[in-house]
């Protein structure tokens, strides 16, 4: 292998590509300085679970039902505490351009060796993390860890048909949305808070009914205006779900549940990319629910065959998302968030490469000639549009990317891989 093979974008040659990049884009009115600024500031939030692959910070014994997710492999440097997801998460933010936030999950609290159960979690567990977003002067997201815990063990929590169960992650929910408002306050930026459980049946239940009645009073009671808590820093979201490992045949919080009670109840709506049926896709959904919903929270993922959380990449799904964000010129009206998890390959690199590939499609979607092809499509030129649509996927998309790059301070072409090699030789692997 050549010695340098993750070598950066020739920068002395770059300034010449991009004014050419920049002149056959704005032959067909797109600017693509706006662009590249317009992409570096959609927030996109850093999940903090790819880092140790979901297992959290509290100590259990044993093994915990995971709740129908799972992260498969073995690959050495796993993050084994708080501050090693930190710092593997201040390496991904030197290497990713734009503005990031970090979300947490509330298995990621920091009790000292105290044991804090979930249903009295307070802020006090999550100061380090506050301390250190605030440090990286970014915002944060939380999110309500109802799975991984004894009381969630037989795969029912929100909707279990036992009270004191129910009431438990109940209690649970609401120490999760004053956590978020405190961490939007003292940030100075709104939290998201998503709320999903793992609730759901491997085979043939004969009642879907009660537990989904039983669901939304759970969910009215968490989200109930009595607490006080101030939806201006807690923005609650509630994710749906199709299947899960072991709840194949039902899952309470479907699709349609979370569609209609987050109407009903000003609720955000949180659509995984991975929670559909396996050849089903998320973008045509978008125009159809923002119809209705304000804004959409999305968890970019990438299913393979099933909701695997694939490591996300370039692909055609990812960018005819952000195309229908940029179509309906509604990009602010997008909530991104990253949630995958491989522990087969370096988990440092996994971030990059899925936060770097989300960003590229927001650029790539901003890029789009949306103005000229929505003119042809209402002039009945539809061959013209496609043959359009076509030629885009060859532009020298690759000169605004290195430039964007550039402009943030983060290395260009695959350089980041050396940092990263790097990285693990020094950190990771002494693990
Ligand atoms: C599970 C959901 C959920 C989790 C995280 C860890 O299927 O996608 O968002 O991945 O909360
Ligand atoms: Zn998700």
């Amino acid at each position: 292998m050549r010695d340098h093979i993750f070598h950066s974008a020739d920068e002395a040659k770059l300034d010449g590509r991009y004014a050419d990049a920049k002149s056959l884009y704005a032959g067909y009115g797109v600017d693509t300085d706006a662009a590249v600024d317009a992409a570096l500031n959609v927030p996109v939030s850093l999940h903090c679970w790819q880092a140790d692959d979901v297992r959290g910070l509290e100590s259990h014994e044993g093994d915990l039902d995971g709740g129908g997710i799972m992260a498969t492999g073995g690959y050495p440097g796993r993050a084994r505490n708080g501050d090693e997801i930190r710092r593997d998460l201040s390496k991904v933010i030197n290497l990713v351009p734009g503005v990031l936030r970090a979300n947490i999950h509330a298995l990621y609290a920091e009790s000292g060796g105290k044991r804090v159960d979930r249903d009295a979690l307070t802020v006090e567990q999550f100061e380090r993390w506050i301390d250190w977003a605030a440090g990286e002067n970014i915002g944060m997201d939380f999110n309500s860890t109802y799975f991984a815990h004894p009381m969630a063990e037989d795969g029912y929590t929100l909707s279990h048909p036992d009270q004191s169960v129910r009431d438990f992650w109940i209690r649970h929910g609401i120490a999760c949305r004053r956590i978020a408002e405190e961490i939007g306050r003292r940030l100075d930026k709104p939290c998201y808070l998503n709320h999903w459980i793992p609730d759901g049946a491997k085979d043939s239940p004969s009642d879907r009914w009660s537990p989904r009645a039983r669901l939304v009073d759970s969910y009215d009671r968490i989200m109930d205006v009595s607490h006080g808590i101030d939806r201006a820093w807690c923005i609650d979201a509630v994710e749906s779900k199709l299947f899960g490992l072991g709840s194949e045949d039902y899952v309470v919080g479907s699709f349609e549940f979370y569609s209609a009670l987050s109407l009903t109840r000003g609720l955000l709506l949180c659509l995984d990319m991975g929670h559909f049926h396996p050849t089903e896709t998320i973008h045509d959904k978008i125009s159809a629910l923002l119809q209705f919903h304000d804004r959409l929270l999305m968890h970019v993922s990438r299913p393979i065959r099933w909701d695997s959380d694939h490591v996300v990449i370039f692909n055609d799904d990812l960018r005819a998302v952000f195309l229908e964000w940029a179509r309906g010129r509604a990009l602010d009206r997008a909530v991104v968030a990253m949630d995958f998890f491989d522990a087969s390959i370096n988990r440092t690199a996994a971030y990059i490469i899925g936060a770097r590939a989300t960003r590229k499609a927001i650029l790539y979607a901003l890029l789009d000639p949306v103005d000229t092809l929505q003119e042809l499509e209402s002039q009945g030129k539809n061959a013209q549009k496609l043959a359009l649509m076509e030629e885009w996927k060859t532009m020298p998309f690759d000169a605004v990317w290195d430039t964007l790059c550039v402009r943030d301070g983060v290395p260009t072409g695959a350089a980041w891989l050396s940092d990263v090699e790097q990285y693990e030789k020094e950190v990771l692997k002494s693990r």
